[in-house]
């Protein structure tokens, strides 16, 4: 099979691919990321809720918008010390890259900021490979964040343009884009993807992808999300996202994005070992896991289930550094 990348998709090709006969699509799916993977290596990735809650954006899936009354707890910035430890923790469970997320709407110059610098550092010293989620920003904080060491940035687009409205007032889809190439001009590689299952036609999905795969760099990291239902939300009583959904979306990424890492993300903990086995055949090679069992405010299976589960599949966690193990705290 030819490695060229592409980035001249159109819709029509993309929703072709994502309208094929079901077991076509992930047979090709395998096939391409047999080509530019090894199959049996999944990475692991640590994500800490760094400030959780009492989020002024008015998402409607997530649970720590300030205005929908949800169970979370609210919780400032945490202190750098804190967040060091827990990345040396996860360090030592053979954790090589870290993620800290903040329910931000966009980073702004002041102490917090600095703070995340100090901690972007810190866990850059510990030579962990590190990820922010911090909300919009300027090139010139990306700037910054590249100069502390920051490894990745997550910036998700969520859903199409034109759906974006329906599930967010608060912010425009072209401010996603432009915190997107903020991130891109300061060189630090991009980790973008989106959520299925918020009341999208399948055309959203599609055009979502086509966003990411036509970028002139497509995204090193593509996270695919299944609404985590939250109780409090405006989504708290979608329908369960169907498990081919989640793995058509999965093979599509991977087949127009060839390169890049697809994640399976949020929405595992509803998932069977065997539906997620599907989706480790269509083309998805990371997962966040954790000792905790939460994502940011939400269930997720355990370590000690995710390891069971690919001794099962005979999959083997990455552990060197750039493309690391990473564990949720
Ligand atoms: N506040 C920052 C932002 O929105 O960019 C960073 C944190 S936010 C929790 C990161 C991403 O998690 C969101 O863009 C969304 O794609 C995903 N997410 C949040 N809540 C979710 C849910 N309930 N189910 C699935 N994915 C969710
Ligand atoms: C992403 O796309 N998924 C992760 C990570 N990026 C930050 C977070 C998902 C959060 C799911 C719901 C929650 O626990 O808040
Ligand atoms: Fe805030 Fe991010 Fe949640 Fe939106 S997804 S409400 S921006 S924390």
């Amino acid at each position: 099979m030819n490695k060229e990348l592409r980035h001249d998709w159109t819709k029509e090709e993309i929703q072709a691919i994502y309208d094929q006969p079901l077991l076509e699509l992930v047979y090709q799916a395998a096939t391409v990321h047999r080509t530019w993977h090894k199959p049996s290596e999944v990475q692991v990735c640590t994500l800490l809720s760094v400030k959780t809650g009492g989020c002024p954006e008015d998402c409607s899936y997530c649970g720590q918008a300030a205005r929908y009354h949800t169970d979370i707890k609210v919780q400032a910035l945490l202190p750098t010390e804190t967040v060091i430890a827990h990345a040396q923790k996860a360090k030592d469970a053979g954790s090589s890259r870290f993620c800290m997320a903040a329910a931000w709407r966009e980073v702004r110059n002041n102490k917090d900021f600095d703070r995340i610098i100090e901690m972007v550092k810190g866990v850059n010293d510990l030579g962990l490979e590190v990820c922010c989620t911090l909300g919009m920003l300027t090139e010139e904080q990306a700037l910054r964040l590249q100069e502390a060491g920051l490894h990745a940035y997550n910036h998700n687009l969520d859903t199409s343009e034109s759906y974006y409205d329906e599930i967010i007032s608060t912010r425009k889809f072209d401010q996603r884009i432009d915190t997107i190439n903020n991130v891109r001009k300061a060189g630090i590689t991009v980790c973008s993807g989106g959520i299925i299952g918020l009341g999208e036609a399948p055309a959203d999905r599609v055009s979502m992808l086509l966003t990411l795969a036509t970028m002139p760099k497509h995204p090193e990291s593509v996270p695919v999300n299944a609404l985590a239902r939250v109780k409090g939300t405006p989504l708290e009583n979608n329908p369960k996202v169907p498990i081919w959904d989640m793995v058509r979306m999965i093979a599509t990424a991977r087949i127009t994005m060839p390169a890049s890492v697809v994640r399976l993300s949020a929405g595992r903990i509803e998932m069977t070992e065997e539906e997620q086995a599907w989706c480790f055949m269509a083309g998805a090679n990371s997962i966040f896991t954790g000792e905790r069992e939460t994502l940011l405010v939400t269930p997720n299976p355990g370590i000690s289930e995710d390891m069971q589960m690919f001794r099962n599949l005979g999959l083997q966690p990455l552990t060197k550094k750039s493309e690391g193990v990473c564990t949720t705290i």
